[in-house]
């Protein structure tokens, strides 16, 4: 039997997260390995492999999920001085967790490009 999803898991509540945000469509939460002084990770309720598995009709979902991400950088302060949101996608931008996630990342300067 395949592993299951550990972000699945955390949308059923079987599995703890330091959850932050939960509407219909999304949940959002804290990053077990924070790369920021705030790293906050927003996903969708419904399982999707990868950002290049969306289709048309996701597009609500995508457009909501930056909506809470924009959201949630007001309520933890970083909207002002600015915030990295981003997907990755597939094994060479280094996803690593099957399930899509938007990373909202602030509290301190980024670089680019991201090695
Ligand atoms: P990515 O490399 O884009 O697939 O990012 C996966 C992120 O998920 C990574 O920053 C660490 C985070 N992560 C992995 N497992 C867990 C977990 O069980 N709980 C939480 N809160 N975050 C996790």
């Amino acid at each position: 039997m395949s592993k299951p999803c550990i972000f699945c898991e955390i949308v059923a509540g079987r599995m703890d997260a330091d959850v932050i945000h939960r509407d219909d469509q999304v949940v959002a939460f804290h990053d077990i390995h924070p790369q920021a002084p705030t790293h906050v990770l927003i996903i969708p309720r419904r399982h999707i492999e990868s950002m290049v598995d969306i289709q048309p009709d996701d597009a609500f979902l995508i457009g909501h999920m930056h909506l809470t991400a924009k959201k949630l950088a007001h309520e933890l302060g970083i909207a002002d001085t600015g915030y990295r949101s981003i997907f990755n996608c597939g094994r060479d931008a280094g996803q690593t967790v099957w399930h899509i996630h938007l990373h909202l990342m602030g509290g301190r300067s980024m670089g680019w490009p991201p090695w």
